[in-house]
């Protein structure tokens, strides 16, 4: 009952020649059943219009890669590469994604927040600890989950190369689900997507997609080539 989705997160990579070629030559030619699977692609903030353009007319749709916590105001936009890095993938702290997740469903946003654990938080017995707390704080903030999607993002699997087996991604993903209708509903639990994101690619997604709480995949670096159609064809 849950449709698959695929998120492609170009992160800081891409140029307006890429946002103009990737999705004519790529993109808006996988064929993909549309009521079966989702795609969503996140170009960065400066190509984001020019990607939503390209695929108006196509069943890929265009988000955002991330949104500032506060409403409008003196919050100037210049942020360092280092600082990005910093915030994106080390810094946040469970309030900060708590009140991003907020103030994007205020303005009728669907997000997907992602969690995951480090390394040292895994083999020192911590997973489930780690992604719970951090499940907690979002839920603290939202009250209608139909707009959120989870992906669950092992930190040690972001970008390089070694990705959660299929069991250790689906031990994960179950856990989330039980903990979400213990804490949350029955319903929520039932319908919430749960992604799997790190170092996912067209030679592992398969394996990955045939999981029961594996609802598709929150996709980076390989996003980025051809071998994107397959990860969507897996689910397809
Ligand atoms: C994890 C993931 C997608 P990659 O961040 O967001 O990136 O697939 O490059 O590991």
């Amino acid at each position: 009952m849950r449709k698959f989705l695929v998120g492609g997160n170009w992160k800081q990579n891409g140029t307006l020649k890429f946002a103009v070629d990737f999705p004519e030559k790529v993109l808006r030619n996988i064929a993909f059943d549309h009521n079966k699977v989702e795609v969503v692609v996140a170009p960065t903030a400066l190509h984001i219009l020019q990607a939503k353009l390209m695929l108006s007319s196509s069943n890929v749709q265009v988000s955002a890669q991330n949104i500032s916590q506060f409403k409008n105001g003196a919050y100037t936009g210049e942020i360092s590469a280092e600082m990005l890095k910093d915030a994106h993938i080390f810094g946040e702290t469970d309030a900060v994604i708590g009140d991003k997740v907020k103030i994007a469903l205020e303005n009728n946003l669907k997000i997907m927040a992602c969690i995951g654990e480090k390394l040292d938080e895994r083999e020192s017995g911590k997973t489930q600890a780690v992604n719970e707390r951090q499940l907690a704080a979002i839920r603290e903030r939202v009250s209608d989950w139909s707009n959120v999607v989870i992906a669950y993002e092992p930190v040690w699997a972001i970008g390089t190369g070694k990705t959660a087996s299929p069991e250790q991604a689906q031990e994960v993903h179950d856990q989330l689900r039980g903990w979400l209708k213990k804490n949350v509903s029955a319903e929520a639990a039932q319908k919430t997507r749960i992604l799997y994101g790190g170092s996912v690619t067209e030679k592992n997604a398969g394996d990955l997609i045939l999981k029961p709480d594996i609802d598709g995949f929150l996709v980076g670096g390989a996003s980025l080539k051809e071998g994107f159609a397959d990860i969507i064809k897996a689910c397809n």
